[in-house]
């Protein structure tokens, strides 16, 4: 094996991986992305201490320790675009010795938990209500430019989403990938559980129409109806599966929890979509600090 070459996993002269602005010892092995760069005050005020305070561009990150654990709350900015920097420079700090530029031998795993806003899709997940995602399924495209395989239960979920929702006759193949189950079955009290869908934008790729037309109007309706068993489709935003599928990728442990702050098929919006982040932030902060 060769070292990884500078233009590859670009480092900068503090010693850093070059988007995040970070050194492996300042990230804990437990992280919380959010994708509001002012989120993450929210988080960090939780904590006992803060060590580490470090921005670059959109991407802020607060290292510190509540009770006896240390966390890192890391804001990504919005999309998937942006989970694929995040993603790789979170791995490559634990994964890749810096100094060698060489894959390390023994895997470190990190549990990486989103804390985010999204779109409901049924009428009975209401506003400020919180939703774990169960599997996350992209609309976004970025799993596809890596090599990836479905096991059997995500390919039967995915085949019957397609065959329901024609939706690949219209976008790029869509992909699903499931959280991680040994963190999702901690957030059961006080949280709804389904599929959260990633889309690659706000207004069209999520079926909101301002002054242009929709190549898909159907596409809220689709995604309210489709069945397969117990599962169903809770809400969509625009990170969950390029976490979810990156993160399996990669071999960490990932779960995608957001607030609701529009309901697409009541049409309501939050009265206080920050209050509805807050309860979020205490309820994932009360059970992630025991894990
Ligand atoms: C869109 O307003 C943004 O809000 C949601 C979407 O996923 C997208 O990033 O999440 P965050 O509140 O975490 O940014
Ligand atoms: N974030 C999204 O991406 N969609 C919504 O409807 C709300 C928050």
């Amino acid at each position: 094996m060769k070292p990884i070459a500078s233009s590859e996993l670009i480092i900068n002269s503090r010693g850093a991986v070059y988007h995040l602005d970070l050194r492996p010892e300042e990230l804990a092995s437990t992280v919380i992305t959010v994708g509001d760069p002012d989120r993450v005050k929210v988080v960090s005020k939780h904590f006992d201490k803060i060590d580490i305070q470090r921005q670059h561009r959109e991407f802020i990150t607060h290292t510190g320790t509540l009770g006896n654990k240390r966390i890192s709350v890391v804001s990504t900015g919005i999309g998937p675009d942006n989970i694929d920097i995040v993603l790789n420079e979170l791995d490559a700090l634990v994964n890749i010795d810096f100094d060698t530029r060489m894959i390390r031998p023994e895997l470190s795993q990190l549990n990486i938990f989103r804390l985010g806003t999204s779109g409901s899709l049924q009428s009975d997940i209401p506003v400020d209500g919180l939703v774990a995602g169960t599997y996350g399924l992209g609309l976004d495209n970025l799993l596809n430019f890596y090599r990836h395989d479905h096991s059997d239960e995500e390919q039967q979920l995915l085949q019957s989403f397609l065959t329901q929702t024609q939706l690949h006759s219209k976008f790029s193949n869509p992909y699903i990938s499931r959280a991680a189950t040994g963190l999702l079955k901690h957030f059961v009290d006080g949280f709804h559980q389904g599929i959260t869908v990633t889309c690659p934008g706000f207004y069209g790729p999520q079926g909101r129409v301002l002054r242009l037309g929709l190549s898909n109007p159907d596409l809220v309706g689709n995604l309210t109806s489709f069945r397969f068993g117990q599962h169903r489709i809770a809400n969509f935003e625009m990170e969950t599966s390029a976490i979810y599928g990156l993160g399996k990728l990669l071999g960490h442990q990932c779960l995608s929890l957001n607030a609701i702050v529009a309901n697409r098929v009541t049409r309501q919006f939050s009265k206080d979509g920050h209050a509805a982040v807050e309860n979020l932030v205490e309820k994932a902060l009360g059970i992630i600090s025991t894990l």
